[in-house]
């Protein structure tokens, strides 16, 4: 099953007010024009790439508004309405509901007190991972397990490395058996039976790669990442995120995809 095959995304355009948003090191200052130039570059690419995309306008009030990926879970078959576990992203949900309503037939969604990000789901063809991380709570991950099952599809919970934001920060899929991911996601063993490559070191960041139909989108400060992954006979292009990674985020946060 190829589950990178997409022809749709959503993304929304970041606020002046992203310059704010969560990040670990405080002393990291994100510049607005910056950002918003990166997400330009990362939006145009996904056109190129073949899919429509739905761009959403900012929203001053929501600093992190700009990681769509968290606040919502997408599938084919359907949308989960998730609850990300910072405060203050918790209202992004209620922002992402007209939107999914539009795009799916079915949309799903976790209950009061069930937290999970989106950053924390990585989909692969043979399950479908959420790892147990600080924004994603046990009982998030088994509600997003019960509203998957509905969907039709089955999910594993797995554990987010301690110190790493989100399960996807360290990890992606760059083919349907193939993951690429740091050392520390290689030695938890969560992806046995798969083939992994695994980040050179300083090239941590590189792990939040994104595959879109046959091209790898990469971070383009990890050169030696980048020719691991093009010695698999693999396409990739690598986008500018320095401004993007001063907020703990890369590719993947950057859209929902179907
Ligand atoms: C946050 O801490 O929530 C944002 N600054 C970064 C979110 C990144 N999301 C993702 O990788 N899915």
């Amino acid at each position: 099953m190829r589950v990178f095959d997409f022809t749709h995304a959503i993304v929304r355009e970041p606020s002046r007010s992203v310059v704010n948003g969560l990040r670990e090191d405080a002393s990291a200052t994100p510049d607005f024009e910056k950002i918003a130039a990166e997400h330009r570059a990362y939006v145009s690419v996904l056109g190129d790439l073949g899919l429509a995309v739905d761009v959403l306008p900012a929203l001053e009030g929501f600093p992190d508004s700009v990681f769509v990926e968290d606040p919502a879970f997408v599938l084919p078959e359907g949308a989960i309405l998730l609850r990300p576990g910072a405060p203050s992203r918790v209202g992004e949900r209620e922002e992402m509901r007209d939107v999914l309503k539009r795009h799916f037939g079915q949309v799903l969604e976790l209950g009061e007190n069930e937290y999970a990000d989106g950053g924390d789901i990585l989909v692969t063809p043979q399950t479908i991972f959420i790892g147990l991380s600080q924004r994603t709570t046990r009982a998030g991950a088994e509600a997003f397990c019960d509203k998957l099952k509905a969907l039709g599809r089955e999910a594993r919970i797995a554990q987010t490395p301690a110190g790493t934001l989100h399960f996807k920060t360290a990890s992606s899929l760059l083919d349907e058996t193939t993951i690429l991911c740091t050392a520390a996601m290689a030695q938890s063993g969560v992806f046995e039976g798969f083939r992994l490559i695994v980040t050179p070191a300083g090239e941590e960041a590189a792990a939040n790669a994104l595959r879109i139909n046959d091209t790898i989108l990469l971070g383009d400060r990890f050169p030696r990442t980048a020719e691991l992954i093009r010695a698999l006979g693999l396409s990739v292009k690598t986008l500018a995120v320095t401004e993007i990674a001063k907020l703990d985020a890369g590719l993947s946060c950057m859209s929902l995809r179907w």
